[in-house]
């Protein structure tokens, strides 16, 4: 990895970037033990990220009102090109360049809501795995009667630049208009990688392809192409949507193509002939304000509670206080899984569950994954238990249970004591009866 190449990096941090690009070139592909500097730190955990699926609320809830299924899977394929934008962009567009955002802590929790003129947009992001680090999350609105859920880890590799495969789905459950039968779609995950590391600014580009397939048989393919030599311009990428069986990648019923982070077009059929339907451009789409209780009344394993010291110091850019803050939940967590360790018990997760193989959406899920590997995808790693801790699902019968505080374990859990002060490790490990703080 050559040395720094000027750009955004502040000059007294020149050196402790070109140690880490140095490090990244040798890291063993587990984004979280990557030490950044100060002015790449994110103040936002990764648990938040999973907020991206859903910001278009309009768009989400679209495809609920369409009798058509073809046409509804081509909203299903707009929703989702309309959120690439938000995951894959609003950071660097907001901050400058893509950070180096918080790794969550097993059990870390960020819970919000959407509240607008499509009703309530539920959502629920939890930490259910540490190592493998996997974020679940499961996005409801029930007056439209449509649901998200998914969870993902990541694989890094460094070539030139940081690669990564994300591996885990997404499952979009639906009513069409007047039906009690759900329509289900799993939607696999992009990979994608970083570029303009070298000069301390880096944004991400998706690669490779992405498939959104239905239980009504629609199905869809996104192949990425970044800045490709075919337009030149980043972020493009081309889509198909045909009927399995009738159709193909080649004759589809719709594409689209353009620039997911800019504007793109919507055709019927494919090609020379392909008919405009409509041209988007993301940034268009109204976004709705995700609610999210203020600090102070969020349970200890909230999101924004749990990591408000951390973030305080990064935005101070004071490094010692970041590190002494982050080393205090570090070592608390250690700590935690020590005596679970010692005690034969998992930690308990409040929202998610193993999927159970006889229930009815693991049966439909099962059948969209033989799909998927017709498409010639024989070792998709979209499901890879051992890659992500298991297979996750939102449990109902848990959330119906849940409630403040989450777990017994309270401040504890962080290594903090109720006034604020660090709690010594001792403590956290033989605390049989922790009130929450
Ligand atoms: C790779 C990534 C962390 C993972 C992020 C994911 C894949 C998380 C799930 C979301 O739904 C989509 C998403 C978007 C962006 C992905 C992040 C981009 C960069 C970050 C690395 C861990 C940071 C690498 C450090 C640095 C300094 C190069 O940015």
């Amino acid at each position: 990895m050559p040395e720094v190449e000027g750009g955004a990096v502040p000059s007294q941090s020149k050196g402790s970037w070109s140690s880490f690009l140095k490090s990244i070139a040798s890291f063993n592909g587990d984004l979280s033990s990557l030490t950044a500097p100060a002015f790449i730190l994110s103040t936002q955990s990764l648990v938040e990220f999973s907020a991206y699926w859903a910001e278009n609320t309009s768009l989400f809830v679209a495809p609920t009102q369409e009798r058509d299924p073809a046409k509804r899977a081509l909203l299903v394929l707009k929703w989702l090109l309309n959120t690439l934008k938000q995951q894959y962009c609003s950071r660097s567009e907001k901050l400058g360049s893509e950070k180096k955002p918080l790794n969550p802590f097993l059990g870390e929790l960020f819970l919000g809501s959407w509240d607008d003129e499509f009703g309530q947009t539920r959502l629920v992001s939890e930490q259910v795995s540490h190592h493998p680090p996997v974020t679940a999350y499961c996005i409801t609105n029930d007056k439209y009667r449509i649901r998200l859920q998914g969870y993902n880890g990541q694989k890094a590799s460094f070539s030139r630049t940081i690669h990564v495969k994300q591996i885990g789905h997404a499952l979009l459950t639906l009513y069409p208009p007047g039906s009690d039968k759900p329509e289900t779609y799993l939607i696999t995950l992009p990979a994608l990688h970083i570029e303009n590391l070298i000069y301390g600014a880096p944004f991400v580009e998706l690669g490779k392809f992405i498939h959104i397939v239905s239980s009504s048989g629609y199905i869809s393919k996104i192949d990425f192409a970044g800045r490709g030599w075919l337009s030149g311009k980043k972020n493009s990428f081309t889509a198909a949507l045909w009927k399995e069986g009738e159709g193909s990648e080649k004759n589809p019923i719709f594409s689209a193509d353009g620039q997911w982070s800019e504007t793109f077009t919507l055709k019927e059929g494919e090609g020379k002939r392909a008919k405009e339907i409509a041209t988007f451009t993301p940034s268009d789409v109204k976004l709705a304000k995700l609610n999210v209780a203020p600090t102070e009344e969020q349970d200890v394993f909230e999101s924004r509670r749990a990591w408000s010291n951390v973030a305080r110091s990064i935005e101070k850019g004071d490094m010692d206080a970041t590190s002494h803050f982050k080393s205090r939940i570090e070592n608390a967590q250690r700590a935690l899984r020590k005596k679970e360790q010692d005690e034969k018990r998992e930690w308990e997760r409040v929202f998610f569950s193993q999927a159970n193989p006889k229930d009815e959406l693991e049966v439909t899920f099962q059948n969209l994954v033989k799909v998927i590997t017709n498409q010639g995808l024989s070792s998709w790693e979209g499901i890879a238990p051992d890659k992500t801790a298991g297979v996750w699902r939102f449990d109902d019968q848990k959330a119906d249970r849940a409630k403040k505080p989450f777990h017994q374990e309270g401040l504890l859990a962080l290594g903090e004591n109720p006034d604020g002060t660090s709690a010594p490790v001792s403590r956290v490990s033989t605390n049989q009866n922790a009130k929450a703080g």
